[in-house]
């Protein structure tokens, strides 16, 4: 029998867990999959009964190293865990080095302590289970009071005990700086580590996010929280929630006055036209030459109104501004994509040029409108971004780096807008058959339904929509796993593209 957890830790490693509080066995079997160190069941805080911690551990063991935080520091509390099949033990609040010394006695089988033999799990080969257990379980003591903090040396030099593990939610209730963590509160944590540290032993600390738990490892702790169950469904829950919700109000299409940039394009055209079709009462088409709009504007020569607009100029900015005052609806739709990788020739000029349009560009738009909107009763505006402003597409690296801009940015306007009653959307969506995916091979929605997507995303007051089949399957992945789907564009970069580096 060998540890795999006190390997890491002797080798000065750090060891990872996924913290269940449910008692859910189904829950920790999928925490186990994901592939930490360690699952850590949590007798004091969490759901667990001894039934079904015996049958979670049974799910996980052969994962994952299954490890107990104890209800607290009795003989049947440590006992009954690690009869379970828990190869760590973490018990909470330990303030003394006498209470130390206890959980040793209680944990370790004679001579050594005084732990009674028997439970399923041991019993599978009992006479190897009581011959390595004593130096197979990891033993750990958790120190999360200003008593504990202060006796830390003397815990940790208690012979028995292999890890200080600080749990600083209790720790800031004790040293009063609760809700906020603070100087004080590093400090003591700060002095736990050097006290584990000068006496031989590894010092852990619950974090409840993986961002906190890598900076809590950089600085020499050697246990860490990734995630908990808890965290992951009520963030997850929330966030759905948050993504799909929808508002109401006044009818933001019906009799608007509406303007498209870049109407002469795939998705500029059909919404104009989809616009008509919902009842705008006229649409301002933009485009940098007019002339290019001649056909549509004959689709209702009433209604729509050519404007000549190229977006990264400031004065035809101000222009069409002072021309199209009654404006209520504005489509931040023109765009510019290189359709290139980081290292194409050129590729600075891209960057460059994808930026002028696609983020200052609407920037400009958002800036020369806001008092119009405003004026006008509030309105709406739309920001045509991507999907892959959520994540890189290397194929097109410059324009996503674009588009995250552009999606930062509307977010933004939402926040600044919303005191005005202008309701601004962001319109993500995977890629659409137009002249600016000529060499995408996937598959790719017609603009049309984007458009159509507009219409229903401004009637239900939507602030993101992600319009078609791609865009909402990767817009699910990142909220599963944003890594993954990072990774799986990376592999979309063919062997020899001309976007990798010569
Ligand atoms: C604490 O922060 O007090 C903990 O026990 C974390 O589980
Ligand atoms: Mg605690």
């Amino acid at each position: 029998m060998s540890n795999p957890l006190k390997e890491k830790l002797a080798s000065g490693g750090c060891v990872t867990c996924h913290w269940a509080t449910l008692g859910l066995p189904s829950a920790a079997e999928l925490l186990a999959e994901s592939g930490p160190d360690s699952v850590v069941f949590d007798m004091q805080h969490g759901l667990w009964d001894r039934g079904s911690l015996e049958h979670a551990v049974g799910l996980v063991r052969h994962r994952a190293v299954p490890a107990v935080r104890s209800a607290d520091d009795s003989d049947y509390a440590i006992g009954s865990v690690l009869d379970a099949g828990a190869r760590a033990l973490i018990v909470p609040m330990v303030d003394t080095a006498a209470q130390a010394r206890a959980v040793v006695r209680k944990a370790k089988y004679p001579p050594l302590g005084g732990r009674s033999g028997g439970g399923t799990r041991p019993m599978l080969d009992y006479k190897a289970y009581i011959g390595g257990a004593n130096d197979d379980i990891l033993v750990a003591v958790m120190i999360e009071t200003a008593e504990a903090v202060a006796n830390a040396a003397e815990i940790a030099a208690v012979p028995g005990i292999d890890m200080l593990f600080i749990g600083p939610f209790d720790l800031s209730m004790s040293l009063g700086t609760f809700p906020d963590f603070g100087p004080k509160h590093e400090a003591a944590v700060q002095s736990v580590l050097a006290a584990a540290k000068a006496a031989g032993k590894t010092c852990g600390i619950f974090t409840p996010y993986a961002s906190m738990a890598a900076d809590r490892r950089a600085q020499g702790f050697q246990w860490v929280v990734l995630a908990y169950d808890q965290g992951l469904i009520q963030d997850g829950a929330k966030g759905a929630v948050a993504r799909a919700a929808l508002g109401s109000g006044p009818d933001l299409v019906k009799d608007a006055v509406a303007l498209v940039t870049g109407a002469n394009g795939g998705i500029g055209s059909e919404t104009v036209r989809a616009l008509l079709r919902a009842g705008v009462a006229k649409v301002y088409c933009a485009a940098r030459n007019p002339d290019s709009l001649r056909t549509l504007v004959a689709v209702a020569p009433d209604r729509l109104v050519p404007v000549q607009l190229d977006v990264a100029d400031p004065a035809s900015i101000d222009k069409a501004a002072r021309a199209c005052a009654d404006v209520t609806l504005l489509v931040n739709n023109a765009g510019w994509n290189s359709n290139e990788g980081l290292f194409a020739p050129g590729s600075l000029e891209n960057a460059r040029h994808e930026m002028e349009v696609n983020y200052l560009g609407t920037f400009a738009m958002a800036r020369a409108f806001q008092p119009l909107l405003a004026r006008n009763g509030g309105g709406a505006m739309v920001n045509l971004i991507t999907i892959v402003a959520h994540v890189n597409l290397p194929l097109m690296s410059t324009y996503a780096a674009s588009k995250a801009a552009l999606l930062s940015l509307t977010q933004g306007l939402r926040a600044e807008l919303k005191q005005q009653g202008t309701h601004v959307m962001g319109v993500l969506p995977g890629a659409v058959d137009t002249p600016m995916t000529p060499g995408f091979e996937g598959m790719k929605m017609r603009p049309t339904a984007v458009a159509e997507a507009i219409i229903q995303g401004l009637r239900g007051r939507a602030e993101e929509i992600y319009p078609g089949g791609m865009a909402s399957g990767v817009a699910c992945g990142l909220a599963l796993d944003a890594k993954a789907v990072e990774h799986e564009f990376a592999n979309y970069l063919p062997e020899h593209s001309a976007a990798r580096p010569k």
